[in-house]
């Protein structure tokens, strides 16, 4: 037998719709930087259902551009290929040998995975690494760290560009060095200075944890930057949060408006914090 959905299911469609409008509104025209970790993306159910978030962003007049990690997949390339791979301070120490696996992986395998799950859901995405038209230019981080590069000019006119034309712009954290050299960026690093960049109103971080937490582990929904130089002087924020942290406050510097640091494994995560009351996450302004 046939089955259709309950009339209560569409008419709770309806008032999710209707009391989205005033956030409809808020972020017409708004620009949206969403840093897409290596961790947070999971199945290909999971990617569709962030794919088909986007569009509908895009669909609703924001301005969403992806920017994406991908460390787990490195290591897993450069494990196919015998290649050691080690961290220094939360960065890859990064060879010749290395750097050419990190931007076949990224710009490749990656870069083109979002890309297509955007276009299947009817999205126009082009995908980019920080060299397509110098979008950022780096300089090297550490001498110890070969290939790492620290993002030092950003040009981002060419997403302005693509905004322009209705296209989801999707970049890979590389940068062009000023000799030629092809730079490895940490992905949140790379989301921070393309957020500075465009002065876009929020930097959407997604991770695979809830939030900032306290010392109790419930998450902060709010918090400036006071709270967070406290909670890391105290040792509360810690660990693999300190470079998010340090990513929302450095792109906060810049004149983003508000970072976000939510689960991107939430179903809806980025509707959930835009379009609801509720929000998602932790909120961080200045
Ligand atoms: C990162 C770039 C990818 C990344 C790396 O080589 O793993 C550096 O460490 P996630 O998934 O966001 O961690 N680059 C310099 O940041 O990926």
């Amino acid at each position: 037998m046939k089955t259709r959905p309950m009339k209560r299911d569409w008419i709770a469609t309806a008032h999710t719709l209707s009391h989205a409008l005033p956030y409809l509104q808020r972020y017409n025209d708004a620009i949206v930087v969403i840093k897409l970790g290596g961790h947070a993306m999971g199945s290909d159910e999971a990617m569709d259902s962030f794919a088909r978030d986007v569009v509908l962003m895009r669909q609703v007049g924001v301005n969403p551009v992806i920017v994406h990690g991908g460390g787990p997949m490195i290591n897993a390339m450069l494990d196919r290929l015998d290649i050691r791979s080690e961290f220094v301070g939360g960065k890859r120490v990064t060879d010749q040998a290395t750097v050419e696996v990190v931007e076949m992986v990224l710009s490749g395998l990656v870069n083109k995975r979002i890309v297509q799950a955007i276009n299947r859901q009817g999205g126009r995405a082009v995908g980019l690494s920080g060299k397509d038209a110098n979008l950022m230019i780096c300089d090297r981080t550490d001498p110890d760290l070969g290939f790492v590069g620290t993002p030092a000019e950003m040009n981002p006119k060419i997403l302005h560009n693509l905004f322009a034309h209705d296209v989801i712009p999707v970049i890979a954290p590389l940068g062009a060095g000023r000799d030629g050299e092809t730079f490895n960026v940490n992905g949140d690093t790379a989301a921070g200075a393309i957020a500075a960049a465009l002065k876009a109103d929020r930097l959407l971080l997604l991770t695979d944890v809830e939030g900032v937490k306290d010392a109790d582990g419930n998450v902060l929904t709010e918090l400036n930057a006071d709270r967070i130089r406290r909670l890391t002087a105290e040792g509360v924020i810690a660990g693999g949060m300190i470079p998010k942290t340090e990513t929302a406050l450095a792109a906060i510097e810049g004149g983003v408006r508000a970072v976000v640091i939510l689960d991107g494994r939430a179903p809806n995560a980025c509707l959930l914090e835009l379009y609801t009351e509720h929000g998602a996450g932790s909120l961080i302004r200045a």
